[in-house]
């Protein structure tokens, strides 16, 4: 079901400082940075190896899911994504399971991906993302 995982996305308070922080103590390459109006973040994301990443996000508004959580949690860690093939076919897989599904359809994510949130309370704490790659030309 899961292919890799794609990204950890880590909640900041400010993208270009913490951009500065992960490159430089890694060595990562930026490889995108997308505003993404639907999820209410500014994001960046540096890539560790192949297809995978550090998603680094910065709220657009206190009432933003990362926004909110940055007031509740500070930041640090704030979900784990695993790329899958089909993210409609696994979201139907996962919700047959039981597990609560935060999108009813698939959403646009960073790179031309869609994406789905499963229910932090239904993974043992983790809020997980899905994410099925943009098809390459
Ligand atoms: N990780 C783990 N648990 C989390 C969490 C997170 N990131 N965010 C919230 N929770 C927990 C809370 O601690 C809370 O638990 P308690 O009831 O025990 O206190 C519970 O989930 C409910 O949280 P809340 O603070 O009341 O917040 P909401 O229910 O309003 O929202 C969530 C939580 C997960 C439903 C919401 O953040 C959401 O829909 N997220 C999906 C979209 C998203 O996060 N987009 C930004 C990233 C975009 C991208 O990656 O491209
Ligand atoms: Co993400």
């Amino acid at each position: 079901m899961l292919l890799r995982i794609d990204h950890v996305g880590i909640a900041c308070h400010d993208l270009e400082e913490k951009i500065k922080l992960f490159s430089e103590l890694f060595e990562l390459e930026v490889v995108t940075r997308e505003v993404n109006e639907e999820q209410g973040v500014k994001e960046a994301m540096l890539r560790v190896a192949g297809d995978s990443y550090i998603q680094l996000l910065e709220p657009l508004s206190p009432d933003s899911p990362v926004g909110k959580f940055l007031a509740k949690r500070g930041e640090g860690v704030h979900h784990v994504a695993f790329g899958v093939g089909d993210v409609k076919l696994t979201m139907d897989e996962i919700a047959a399971k039981g597990v609560r599904l935060l999108d009813s359809a698939p959403r646009h994510g960073t790179m031309g991906s869609s994406i789905a949130f499963l229910h932090p309370k239904d993974v043992g704490g983790m809020l997980t993302e899905l994410v099925q790659s943009a098809k390459r030309k």
